[in-house]
């Protein structure tokens, strides 16, 4: 079975005029923004085109299924605020060619998803967490952005039309292809990635509240300053940790929103992101509690007050050893001697699909390592290798 490497790449980059930024190849395409939902109408298109039956769910994850029981692929459409081309996209457009291909052989059946919300506009991989279980629909609607639309507001338009929930029971497993996000690949001037485990993660947002007043008139020694706080904050979580972390344990306060956020005024209020991630969960609870506490201490210290919102998460996860196996035997076919087992610290919908199915995932390089940015990219060699390993996996699991 020889997947139509034309037809993927000339879908792929249909893909990204929808959000694009004018900036190189990168998009804008955040869960349920117009462009994203253009991208879900124009994949269902093609979904229907390759035979399989359309199903979009109520938070508008879009599945093509095929009839009976079938392999699923897939990954998600949306992008970060400022997205690559990549992220996400070309899973989905992968495994819409696999499964068009499938077809035109007569076999095995495939079907394909693109999950909505992974890049967490609202929580951590919003759209498969919700259809796994992960968490519940009513906790998901309470969700907000950045700008306080809850979850629920922005399905809304969406959930009118919608299907019931996919029954995972169709489905023998899940495999996700994806860019690396990370330097190893390129480095080392190899192809292909095969997933050993996925990272976990925890996420959480915290706000001081200080005392806004006169950035003039009010003496250093008088002032609650909201940005004092999360600045001080940051400088001891950096310290304390050094004693908890591995090198590969990460974190980030990747957004920051001060109240009123102007020149001439003391920050009354700072809401900011506060993520960690490592694949050990008792490191995770470690550095959690690290962060309450020094929170507590940075706001008690200035006289101000903090609130927490709520944790989100997910459990580091080990890829399913069978699927795992075919992916690295049609890997050293496709790629002999360029190919790794790697770990992933970027999360993914796998993550989720793991508690209902076997699982695995597969990653093409990233370009310099970069990615959750517009100059995200890879080479075409290697996209197109990645499509035969998954091609190659497919028939070989449907042979076994
Ligand atoms: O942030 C992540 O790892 C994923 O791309 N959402
Ligand atoms: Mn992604
Ligand atoms: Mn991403
Ligand atoms: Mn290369």
């Amino acid at each position: 079975m020889t997947p139509n490497s034309e037809r993927f790449l000339s879908d792929l980059h249909q893909l990204r005029t929808f959000g694009a930024a004018g900036v190189g190849k990168g998009v804008i395409r955040p869960a349920y923004s117009d462009a994203d939902i253009a991208a879900r109408a124009w994949l269902a298109d093609r979904m229907r085109a390759a035979g399989l039956t359309v199903q979009q769910d109520p938070v508008g994850n879009l599945f093509g299924l095929a009839e009976g029981r079938s392999l699923l692929l897939g990954s998600h459409s949306d992008s970060q605020p400022e997205g690559g081309w990549l992220d996400g996209a070309l899973g989905v457009i992968a495994a819409l060619e696999i499964a068009r291909t499938c077809r035109e052989n007569g076999r095995p059946a495939v079907s394909v998803v693109s999950f909505q919300d992974e890049e967490g506009r609202f929580g951590v991989t919003t759209g498969s967490a919700v259809w796994s279980g992960q968490i519940d629909l009513s906790l998901a609607d309470t969700l907000t952005d950045h700008d306080g639309v809850t979850f629920a507001e922005a399905r809304a338009p969406l959930a009118a039309g919608a299907g019931d929930f996919v029954d995972p029971a169709q489905f023998t497993g899940f495999v996700e292809m994806h860019i690396e996000q990370g330097p190893a690949l390129d480095v080392a001037d190899e192809q292909i990635g095969v997933v050993t485990d996925i990272v976990g993660i925890r996420d959480m947002r915290l706000t001081f509240d200080g005392r806004q007043n006169h950035a003039g008139t009010t003496p250093m020694q008088l002032r609650r300053d909201a940005f004092q706080a999360v600045s001080a904050f940051n400088t001891a979580i950096n310290g304390r940790f050094q004693h908890v972390v591995s090198p590969r344990t990460v974190w980030t306060i990747g957004h920051v929103a001060l109240h009123p956020n102007a020149s001439s005024i003391v920050p009354g209020r700072a809401t900011f992101s506060m993520q960690w991630r490592d694949g050990d969960a008792d490191r995770l609870a470690r550095m959690e509690a690290i962060i309450r506490t020094t929170a507590q201490e940075v706001a008690d210290t200035g006289g101000l007050g903090l609130s927490f919102g709520p944790l989100l998460g997910l459990e580091p996860v080990a890829m399913d050893a069978a699927l795992r196996t075919a992916l690295e035997a049609a890997a050293e076919r496709v790629a002999p001697g360029r190919w790794r087992a790697m770990p992933s610290g970027a999360l993914h919908d796998a993550t989720n699909v793991a508690r209902l199915l076997p699982v695995a995932m597969l990653f093409v390089p990233s370009i310099k390592g970069i990615s959750h940015a517009f100059d995200e990219d890879t080479d075409e060699d290697d996209l197109v290798a990645g499509l035969s390993v998954l091609a190659r996996a497919v028939t070989d699991l449907d042979q076994d």
